[in-house]
């Protein structure tokens, strides 16, 4: 394990190649009140493991709450903020991610999806108002909570499943193994630019989602970034009145592959701050996840190896964020 002290800015600057431009159009966008969004689901997530969401209902004054919220929170002197860490396995996060040295140009909280388990750490930070931030938080919660199980009964209604509450119940379940993370990344340092070419500062390195499906929603200041099958990355144009949905690498191996946990990442390459706050359904610790049956072809064979949610979690949590964790459990 690598042990970071400080993270230099050097550190931050990405090696990867720089975005395709040209490809901003394909991003599908999904308009949850259309009697097709099934179909428009299960092509988007067949295609690029990913898509906006429009018309999804949620109120945009519950939206803005939150973020205000959280706005405060990461406004507060660095001493108390740090009172909320380290986000181990939950609470405030500075600059590290996860366990294996790896570092982004980024401000979290982490924190478990059913909220008053682990709200006290922020208490210290919120003092009186720590009972505003965990109301707001538990409606914004139930409400994209509602939405990532109406959009997983799309999909298995788009993909003709006979139960269309296969993917749903895992999140539904008491157990589930929910997160949910608010990322704040702040204006990028002041340095001069032949200093450190800025605009390839890592907000967040490349990686998949390990759990079923992930909503997101940011402000206005764009930086997300996903990649395409052939490897090139795309800007992703922000919305803040709308929602994006990740396929996560639980999802892609239920459907056999069929749906695509998406590459992605975040890049600090705005004079603004961008605030993204993350829903990601897990299923509980102890589910199976393996190929459904009916979705693994005549010709075909089940391309994973069976595990528990469990096993996957804690393989996951100890790789770095852009190794291929689903690597570990294909079949040869
Ligand atoms: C990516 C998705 C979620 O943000 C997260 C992340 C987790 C963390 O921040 O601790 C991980 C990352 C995420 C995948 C690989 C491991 C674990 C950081 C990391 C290097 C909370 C999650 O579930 O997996």
């Amino acid at each position: 394990m690598v042990v970071l002290t400080k993270p230099t800015l050097e550190q931050l600057i990405m090696k990867t190649k720089p975005v395709n431009l040209l490809t901003l159009a394909q991003i599908p966008i999904v308009d949850l009140s259309s009697h097709d969004s099934k179909h428009q689901i299960v092509n988007a997530c067949q295609e690029f493991g990913f898509f906006k969401v429009v018309n999804h209902g949620i109120s945009m004054n519950l939206i803005n709450k939150l973020e205000s919220q959280a706005m405060k929170f990461f406004s507060s002197p660095q001493d108390i903020k740090d009172k909320a860490g380290p986000a181990d396995p939950f609470g405030y996060g500075n600059k590290k991610i996860g366990t294996n040295g790896d570092v982004g140009w980024v401000e979290y909280l982490l924190l478990n999806a059913k909220p008053e388990t682990d709200i006290e750490k922020l208490v210290s930070v919120f003092g009186e108002h720590s009972e505003v931030f965990q109301h707001v938080l538990n409606d914004y919660l139930t409400s994209v909570k509602k939405m990532g199980c109406g959009i997983l009964e799309l999909m298995a209604e788009g993909l003709e499943l006979e139960s269309k509450n296969v993917f749903s119940k895992l999140l539904m379940d008491d157990k589930s193994d929910s997160v949910f993370r608010l990322n704040y990344y702040p204006p990028y340092p002041d340095v001069q630019e032949d200093e450190i070419n800025v605009r390839n500062l890592i907000g967040f390195g490349e990686h998949t989602d390990p759990q079923i499906i992930s909503v997101l929603r940011s402000n206005n200041t764009s930086g997300l970034e996903i990649a395409l099958k052939d490897g090139s990355w795309v800007s992703v144009p922000a919305d803040s009145e709308a929602f994006f949905i990740n396929v996560g690498d639980s999802l892609q191996v239920m459907t056999n592959g069929r749906f695509k946990s998406i590459k992605h990442r975040v890049v600090a390459n705005s004079k603004k701050s961008r605030m993204s706050m993350i829903y990601f359904g897990g299923p509980p610790l102890n589910e199976k996840i393996a190929p459904l049956s009916s979705l693994i072809g005549r010709e075909e064979d089940s391309l994973y190896k069976e595990f528990t949610w469990f096993e996957y979690k804690n393989s996951a949590f100890s790789s770095s964020l852009s190794d291929n964790r689903l690597g570990l459990f294909e079949k040869l």
